[in-house]
């Protein structure tokens, strides 16, 4: 006899998306059908809760529209016409296709690859080793945060800052350049409750955003000109001397060089940069001066414009000045993923790479794709495998990405659960696992938790994970570095670097039934109380030694935005409007975008204008317009409504070009300009102009 089949089981997951709030989850599996998926009660910044798309994951498991074998294409390319073959016929075409291209230079394959899944195993090891094995161009993977990052990372260290949990207690809050409601709803959670305790919430952003909109004050300025702000800022701390001179003396390098630098960035300076009234400037400055705690939740949004990454350091700065960096609750928060023991080189193994004689590495920007596979020479890109990622909807200047996918002589691989825009491009598609299908484990950027993922389900028609693919690939390719074979059980137990078994406090097997625990940081855990920053110095940096070295300017700066009335006026003549694109409350960059229940609430895209914008061109709510500059255009619904702010229109993102109605979408006008640090697009800084359809 055998013991009866339990009827249900509880298995621990992870939210595999690429926000910051990394949720722990738990499927209940039955009859091998995951039937119910909930945000874990247990886990203190999930708090039993998923967001309105993750909410309704499992119609993304179950879809109808997932890819189920592999294909091989048989219309044109973009057209996305497929026919079905084995995935013998698959590995070996892919197999045979590179071991051809490596015969004369491997640098000429490309792996294309973004946050699909966050996951350490799915997303960033066997992967990576596979690459370098073969010694393929890297990618410079600068979608999103790289500009930002960078400022900060010169500012302060490392991508440390604030708990997210401790912000409960501060007095005076700037959300910059966010957007939580939206984009980090667990986060949210917490400024909500310090705004309940009394703490004063004003939201910097161009327009009325889900959170300014529940904010007690929202500022507006100009897009791309948050530097210019944050200078205005520094410039009345210190002339008003509402600083923090001990912590300065002990915590902090360049503070005098600082001071004669913004000497004359006055608020008078500022407002017709910003936009905002000087008075306006000089009294935010004031109450950040003298109200204790003060916290900065900065966010992505501000580093997508050309100045990005100065305008984080100059933000970056603030925190030092006043000595907000005492309190737990006070200080600045941008991303907490440097807090997390990642072993990348364990992971990506970058001692696989040939070392081959006068063929020097290659570096390909994946924010520049376009142009990559257009103009790139010595050698040009033959080949391109894409997965974690959809970059003909999500990368700028999409005309330029489309016209490089399409080149009948590019070998492109898409490994994929749905048939996106980018993979409507592909010479063989494969089929991808969900979150539920395969092993992983999650650092975050919002919290200080990692969170484990066990496979719940077993996956649909013949679908195989990231790692699965890589290792038959390897095989394929006659490979035999044991590294490129490990199990996901094996990768995932080696990714962080435990040589402290107490760094999460928990064993890999205890893990993986509790299914989540935060890092064994000190508790209250107020990273820069007493300094202790990770730059060169150790000190708060207001001199920059990394930006010196990289021969960029040491202290904060003004770095304008490449397109606005201001900086550009003679492009602002034919364009006048700024476009802002972000992030759409129900898809999660291009993903869920294609999910009937999400496409169908939004009905489609849509352009909010302010009435006075809309009067000048004769518009009307509701009327189909055609929003367009040099690079391209695609259509959207107007909206008319102050939430946006005379000069700007915003239409959120990021919609399938293929569901869009007229084969584009807002990156077809975005452009292929590199931000100030790190490499990274300015999807914010772009001037258009509106018209009716
Ligand atoms: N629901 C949902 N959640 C998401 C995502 C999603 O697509 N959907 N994406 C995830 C990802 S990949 C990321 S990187 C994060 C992004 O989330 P955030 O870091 O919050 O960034 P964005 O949503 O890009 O922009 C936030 C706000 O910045 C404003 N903004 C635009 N330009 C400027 C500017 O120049 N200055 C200032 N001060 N504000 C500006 C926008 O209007 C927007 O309201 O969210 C993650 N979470
Ligand atoms: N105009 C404009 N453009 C933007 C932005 C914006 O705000 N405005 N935001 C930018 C930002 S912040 C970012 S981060 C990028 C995001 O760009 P991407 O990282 O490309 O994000 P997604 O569009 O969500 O595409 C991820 C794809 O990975 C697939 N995927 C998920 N899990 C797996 C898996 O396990 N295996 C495989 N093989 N595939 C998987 C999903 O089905 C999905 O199609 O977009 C950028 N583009
Ligand atoms: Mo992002």
């Amino acid at each position: 006899m055998t013991d009866p089949v339990p009827a249900e089981k509880r298995v621990r997951a992870a939210c595999p998306h690429d926000c910051p709030d990394t949720c722990a989850m738990e499927v209940t599996v039955a009859d091998g059908r995951a039937v119910k998926l909930r945000g874990a009660a247990d886990m203190p910044f999930t708090n039993g809760a998923l967001c309105t798309k993750v909410a309704h994951y499992l119609e993304r498991v179950y879809s109808g529209e997932r890819i189920l074998h592999p294909m091989k294409r048989v219309g044109r390319k973009g057209e996305g016409r497929f026919e079905r073959i084995s995935w013998d016929e698959a590995l070996d075409t892919i197999a045979e296709r590179f071991r051809a291209i490596a015969a004369d230079d491997p640098r000429a394959i490309l792996p294309y690859s973004y946050a699909g899944t966050m996951g350490l195993v799915q997303g960033e090891s066997l992967d990576r080793r596979f690459f370098h094995r073969l010694g393929a161009s890297h990618l410079d993977r600068t979608i999103c945060a790289s500009a930002g990052a960078l400022g900060w990372r010169a500012t302060v260290g490392a991508s440390i800052g604030t708990d997210p949990e401790a912000v409960v207690d501060a007095r005076l809050i700037l959300i910059w350049g966010g957007n939580p409601v939206v984009s980090n709803l667990h986060g949210w959670r917490y400024l909500q409750e310090a705004k309940r305790r009394g703490a004063r919430l004003v939201c910097i952003d161009p327009r009325r955003s889900e959170t300014a909109a529940r904010c007690d004050v929202h500022l507006a300025p100009w897009p791309g000109t948050d530097g210019a702000l944050a200078l205005a800022m520094m410039q009345v701390l210190i002339a008003e001397d509402l600083l923090d001179h001990e912590y300065i003396a002990h915590h902090t390098e360049g503070f005098d060089a600082l001071a004669e630098r913004v000497r004359d960035f006055t608020p008078e300076w500022a407002a017709p940069l910003t936009g905002l009234e000087a008075k306006v400037i000089r009294d935010l400055a004031r109450d950040y001066g003298t109200q204790s705690p003060t916290l900065i939740r900065l966010n992505y949004g501000l580093n997508r414009c050309a100045g990005g990454g100065m305008a984080v350091r100059n933000i970056a700065c603030l925190p030092a000045l006043t000595g907000a960096w005492r309190h737990a609750a006070g200080g600045a928060l941008l991303s907490t993923s440097g807090n997390y023991p990642i072993d990348g080189e364990a992971l990506a193994r970058p001692d696989l790479c040939p070392q081959h004689e006068g063929r020097p590495p290659r570096t390909v920007n994946m924010s520049f794709i376009g142009e990559a596979l257009l103009e790139a020479r010595d050698p040009p890109i033959r080949a391109l495998y894409v997965y974690n990622a959809n970059p003909v909807a999500v990368a700028p200047d999409s005309n330029r990405v489309k016209a490089g996918f399409a080149r009948e002589d590019l070998f492109c691989v898409v490994h994929e659960l749905f048939q996106t825009d980018t993979a409507d491009y592909a010479d063989i598609l494969l089929p991808a696992t969900s979150q539920l299908e395969h092993r992983d484990i999650h650092a975050s950027y919002g919290h200080l938790n990692v969170v484990v993922n066990a496979p719940a389900i077993a996956p649909p028609g013949e679908a195989r994970p990231n790692t699965e693919v890589f290792r038959l690939l390897a095989a394929r390719m006659g490979f035999t570095e044991p590294a490129l074979f490990e199990s996901d059980e094996d990768i995932a137990a080696a990714a962080f670097r435990l040589t402290d078994s107490r760094a999460l406090g928990l064993t890999a097997q205890q893990l993986e039934t509790h299914g989540w625990a935060r890092l064994n940081l000190a508790q209250p855990f107020v990273p820069f109380a007493n300094g202790g920053f990770r730059t060169p110095s150790g000190r708060c940096e207001f001199r920059s030694a990394l930006l010196e070295r990289r021969g960029l300017d040491p202290l904060p700066a003004w770095h304008p935005p490449a397109e606005s009335p201001v900086s550009n006026p003679a492009l602002a003549a034919r364009f006048p409007l700024a476009l802002i694109t972000p992030p759409a409350r129900n898809f999660l960059n291009s993903s869920f975008a294609n999910l009937a229940r999400f496409r169908d609430e939004l009905g489609r895209p849509t352009l909010q204008i302010h009435p006075d914008d809309a009067a000048t061109r004769g518009l009307v709510g509701g009327d189909r317009v055609r929003i367009h500059n040099d690079r391209g255009e695609f259509h959207a619904c107007a909206v008319v409504t102050t939430d946006v702010r005379p000069g700007v229109v915003v239409s959120p993102s990021i919609w399938w070009q293929k569901f869009s109605g007229d084969g584009n979408n807002a990156n077809a006008v975005t452009a292929s300009t590199a931000t100030d640090m790190g490499g990274g697009p300015i999807f914010y800084d772009c001037l258009v102009e509106v018209a009716k359809a």
